[in-house]
């Protein structure tokens, strides 16, 4: 049986190319923290860490995910012999409280090994069938509704098949409104609010219905699930919940409360795959479509989210946008590239399909602190 014998961490810095906006805050120097696997017959896997720079999206940051896995998560799982990752998911569940971010940095590094080890592409050990992934958009908020609808018009032509407009309160209908004239009425439009309404904004949001969205991710707080069901009975629109969904329990309690009729599955938020495709599943049970959403990742969280979005409930495009629209260079060879607003699903390549450029990692490296079993 397979186990981890050391674990590296290494914090590195990644400039996107433009400022990215959301309700929650803004990011643009991205701090990426890198998770690298070896076990005792040299295999290696990574793991990207989704974490962000402040606690904005949800609790963690960088910081607290380096903490964890050098006090908690590495402990735990190095010199453990497992044979299939879920052990390690089950093992982490079990021991600890909240760090899904964390946890998944380390427990998705496990399946990349483990697909190495086993001469299988990460797509097909985690179940994929998919030969390409649909990729969507996600465009910031700006200072006036004629830039979005001049990024979200330049989208559409780039051939994205779905364009997610970030709003908040102030800067949504005159936004969307511009975008769905730019583009038209067959491109597939979304909004995602990160959680900056209230049930007192119900009317702003009614008032959305008519751009024919394809959904309203997270208008409401986190926690907030009975508002959402309550919401979700006032609008046309249906709500697609993310920040909501931190594990399977609440995907289960999203379905039995109709809190939403979407779920945006990021394999970090609900603390690595073997808890991403049990959400995956139960969706599919209820006819719940699903899609992967995404954290401005690197080419290496990019590669896990393409094997996790050609599982087959995957049915929505995903936050998959090709490297060149975050990053000047990406870190992994070959950078993922779009053709036709699909991204290739890469079978033929064992573990997660691109190789990582050591040489640029080194360059880009503010830390680095190697753990043994
Ligand atoms: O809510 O989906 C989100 C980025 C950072 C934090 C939260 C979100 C996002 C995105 C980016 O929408 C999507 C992408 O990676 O392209
Ligand atoms: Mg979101």
């Amino acid at each position: 049986m397979p186990s981890i014998t050391s674990l590296t961490l290494r914090e590195i810095r990644l400039q996107l190319r433009e400022p990215f906006r959301i309700s929650s805050g803004t990011s643009w120097q991205r701090r990426i923290l890198l998770v690298e696997l070896h076990d005792a017959d040299g295999v290696i896997g990574w793991g990207e860490c989704v974490a962000g720079e402040t606690p904005h999206y949800t609790a963690e940051t960088v910081d607290t995910a380096w903490l964890a896995i050098r006090q908690w998560i590495a402990p735990a799982v190095l010199g453990r012999p497992f044979e299939a990752p879920n052990e390690l998911h089950h093992l982490l569940d079990a021991g600890m409280r909240g760090h899904p971010m964390a946890r998944a940095a380390v427990e998705m590094a496990t399946w990349d090994l483990t697909a190495r080890r086993c001469g299988v592409s990460l797509a097909e050990l985690l179940g994929g069938v998919r030969d390409e992934v649909a990729t969507g958009i996600s465009l910031g908020i700006v200072e006036h509704p004629d830039q979005l609808a001049e990024r979200a018009a330049d989208a559409a032509a780039q051939g994205y098949r779905r364009i997610k407009l970030k709003v908040q309160p102030g800067a949504d209908v005159a936004y969307v409104e511009a975008a769905r004239t730019a583009t038209g009425d067959a491109t597939p439009l979304s909004v995602d609010a990160n959680a900056a309404y209230t049930l007192a904004d119900r009317e702003t949001l009614r008032s959305l219905d008519r751009f024919g969205l394809q959904m309203i991710e997270q208008p409401l707080a986190a926690d907030a699930l009975t508002q959402h069901a309550e919401l979700q009975r006032e609008l046309d629109t249906p709500i697609c919940l993310d920040e909501s969904i931190w594990s399977l329990a609440r995907a289960d309690e999203m379905v039995a409360l109709g809190a939403g009729r979407v779920i945006n599955i990021k394999p970090g938020r609900v603390g690595g795959f073997t808890a991403a495709v049990a959400i995956h599943d139960l969706a599919a049970e209820y006819g719940i479509p699903v899609w992967c959403g995404g954290m401005l990742e690197s080419g290496v969280g990019r590669a896990h989210n393409v094997a996790l979005a050609s599982l087959p409930n995957f049915t929505l495009p995903g936050d998959l946008s090709p490297s060149a629209r975050y990053w000047e260079r990406d870190i992994v060879e070959p950078p993922w590239t779009m053709r036709d607003g699909l991204v290739a699903v890469p079978y033929d390549r064992p573990g997660m399909g691109v190789e990582v450029d050591r040489d640029y990692i080194r360059e880009l490296t503010v830390r680095a602190e190697t753990l043994d079993a």
